[in-house]
């Protein structure tokens, strides 16, 4: 009996599952639907999930080898979980402008899964997640072709909460990423960490890439999430750019995640 329900949010992206206690052992059936689902949707959501941090880390666990992150502070006694914070003395949150994690990593994550524990009292601080595959699909077939064979830089810039070394993490990826596991193509620039398209004139890789950023902000691309205590998106980090909103200030919201190593 698998009693696992995966509901979709919109016919692109997201959908919602239903019919599980992540405190649980996963059966290995149970984690199939969760992984097949998650590919197929891209982000999934989890509601009701009071978690501790070791239930939290096995769940991952059971995707994958969790990433340590190499440049932001994590739990003090787990250091696979970073700490999601925002309140009334923030100056940033982590983010706030579209972005895939850590892709300035030669091999970046596959993805991660969040938990929200504390939530704006009045609503706000939304997550809102864009399908990559249909930024992709949407572009024209010519202009496809172009971004092809394309290969970008990525490398971490000054970002709050960040450690600074004095050589900045940094890393070649495709434009057009070919998801190993779908074998579907998306879009993979970011505004967060990609700095250029290599082999054009500075004036061109910067043309496209604003124009691929105010691209994939087109909202048919994306699901929004309003979070609850102790709901989990789970978002799979090669066709997915998320952005936290920050609309609650100065209210606090708290939360806690894993993320799922790539490969080596
Ligand atoms: O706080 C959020 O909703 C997302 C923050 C973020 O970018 C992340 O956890 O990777
Ligand atoms: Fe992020």
């Amino acid at each position: 009996m698998n009693a696992i329900t995966v509901t979709p949010i919109t016919p692109r992206i997201g959908a919602e599952i239903g019919g599980v206690d992540l405190r649980e052992e996963l059966s290995e059936a149970a984690v199939e639907r969760i992984r097949e689902a998650w590919l197929e949707h891209q982000v999934l959501f989890f509601r009701d999930q009071d978690l501790t941090h070791e239930q939290h880390i096995a769940f991952g666990a059971r995707f994958g080898e969790l990433h340590i992150h190499p440049t932001v502070p994590h739990h003090p006694k787990h250091p696979e979980v970073l700490i999601i914070h925002a309140d009334e003395n923030s100056r940033s949150v982590a983010g706030d402008g579209w972005h895939s994690d850590v892709t300035f990593e030669k091999s970046p994550p596959l993805g991660s899964i969040l938990r929200l524990t504390e939530i704006p009292p009045n609503g706000g601080g939304a997550t809102l997640f864009s399908s990559m595959y249909s930024a992709y699909e949407a572009l024209s077939p010519a202009f496809q072709d172009f971004l092809e064979d394309r290969v970008a830089l990525h490398r971490l810039g000054k970002l709050p909460g960040h450690r600074q070394d004095a050589t900045p993490p940094s890393a070649q990826h495709p434009v057009v990423l070919t998801h190993p596991e779908t074998g579907r193509k998306g879009l993979f620039v970011n505004q967060g960490f990609t700095k250029r398209i290599e082999d054009l004139s500075r004036e061109e890789s910067s043309a496209i890439l604003q124009y691929l950023y105010k691209h994939i902000e087109n909202p048919n691309f994306q699901v929004r999430f309003h979070w609850s205590e102790n709901s989990i998106a789970m978002w799979d980090n090669r066709c997915v750019q998320h952005l936290a909103t920050w609309d609650y200030f100065p209210a606090t919201r708290h939360g806690y995640r894993v993320t799922l190593k790539g490969p080596e």
